[in-house]
């Protein structure tokens, strides 16, 4: 694990003459640092990350500070967070190849990855805020979460392993602290953290007020705090991804953590979501339709890709101790119906944890760039106000949303809706 006492973070000046010293690094970038140039060009929230540049080609480094870049060190955070990203980016690499970057070099003193400088891959979030479309971007995703979901659990792994990794990542106690208070608790009171657009407050009052909701979010927190069915990205938004034109990766699994199945992918579809809802900030009228109904066939991507690889993933790698071929195969039973109500459970917590995740970008401390960005303060809080209505709806669950086709249905109806 860490040393602390030898961590400090480093300057563009001091990575050259440090990183030239690791072999594997200067055959990529090249074997004089004088020749290197090093910009930090972190803009999240927690880390720093350097672009390195030499004559034989680029890296990414990506430090961890020992505290929350968003807020300062007066919020301390463990450097071990890297060591954690390290082991999910490999075991990610390994469960669906070709969807993260690749990790050339690890050093642990000084919580620090280097891996593949990703270009001209832009992160998501910019991208939909700029009305870009991505070819295959839903496809790939679902197949993403439904690989890494299916592969990390005991319907594929060896229980013994599947169990040790559970304990393994154990350790990384403050990331999933902060997802259990930023997501799941702060949203619903007026935690010290929290920020919203004021006009947003009678809002706000009616989710606070509503203790069923509350309620129902508890009973989330409490499954993805107890519920180890799977490795988990952890943080799986529009800025944990970077596409081009045709092709995309999934970046910054810090928040790794084993949990529920559904995590992942309800994050995901949440941030879909809330590009949905905003574009009547970032786009014409000519444009908007279209490109509203092209968010939304993304999220209908999402889903069918997942179900259909982890269909696929079910028939041909259920090689775990969960759901075994000797209780139905073998006794010539189709499990196909166990498949598809964990199928439909994990797309019910999937929409659960999209509700939260929808409420939480807009009321506690990490909002996105998505809302962030809209200047005409007036219309901000009507996009988000339907953001917000839409997610109580999620999570309450009063209208039943079973399909694909009924959730876009209702994003439509929010699109449509005047709730302030
Ligand atoms: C204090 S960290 C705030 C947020 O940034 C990360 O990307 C996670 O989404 C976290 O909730
Ligand atoms: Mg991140």
């Amino acid at each position: 694990m860490n040393t602390p006492d030898l961590y400090r973070p480093l300057t563009p000046e001091e990575l050259g003459p440090r990183l030239s010293a690791v072999p594997v690094i200067a055959g990529r970038v090249g074997a004089d640092p004088s020749l290197w140039t090093v910009k930090e060009v972190g803009d999240g929230n927690l880390n720093l990350v350097f672009i390195v540049e030499g004559p034989q080609g680029t890296v990414i480094v990506k430090q961890a500070l020992p505290y929350v870049r968003l807020v300062g060190d007066s919020w301390p955070l463990p450097l071990y967070r890297a060591y954690y990203e390290n082991h999910a980016l490999v075991r990610q690499a390994a469960r669906d190849p070709g969807s993260v970057p690749e990790v050339y070099h690890f050093d642990e003193a000084q919580a620090l990855i280097v891996m593949e400088f990703l270009s001209p891959h832009k992160i998501l979030r910019r991208k939909l805020i700029d009305g870009e479309k991505v070819a295959g971007l839903g496809a790939f995703l679902g197949r993403f979460c439904a690989r890494t979901a299916f592969r990390g659990s005991e319907l594929s792994l060896k229980s013994a392993d599947k169990k040790k990794d559970v304990g393994l990542f154990a350790g990384n106690v403050e990331i999933p602290a902060i997802t259990e208070a930023l997501i799941f608790t702060d949203p619903y009171y007026d935690a010290k953290m929290n920020h919203h657009t004021p006009g947003l407050d009678p809002v706000v009052a009616e989710l606070r007020g509503n203790p069923a909701l509350k309620a129902r979010v508890q009973r989330m927190l409490m499954k993805f705090a107890s519920n180890t069915e799977t490795m988990l990205h952890g943080d799986l938004h529009s800025g944990s991804i970077m596409s081009t034109e045709t092709e995309s990766k999934v970046i910054d699994p810090e928040f790794v953590q084993y949990g529920p199945m559904g995590f992942d992918i309800g994050m995901l579809v949440a941030n879909f979501l809330m590009a949905y809802f905003s574009q009547p900030a970032h786009r014409d009228t000519d444009d908007l339709a279209p490109y509203q109904d092209w968010i939304l066939s993304v999220i209908d991507e999402v889903f069918s890709s997942f179900e259909t690889e982890f269909r696929t993933l079910w028939e041909s790698e259920r090689t775990g101790m969960l759901f075994p071929a000797a209780l139905f195969e073998d006794q010539n039973q189709s499990s196909r119906d166990c498949c598809d109500d964990l199928l439909a459970d994990i797309r019910s917590d999937a929409l659960g944890f999209c509700g939260i995740e929808m409420h939480r970008r807009t009321l506690s401390l990490a909002h996105n760039a998505d809302f962030e960005e809209i200047e005409d303060i007036a219309l901000k809080c009507r996009l988000e106000a339907r953001n917000l209505a839409m997610g109580a709806e999620l999570i309450l669950g009063t209208q039943a949303v079973n399909t694909t086709a009924s959730l876009l249905d209702l994003a439509r109806q929010f699109n449509a809706k005047d709730i302030l």
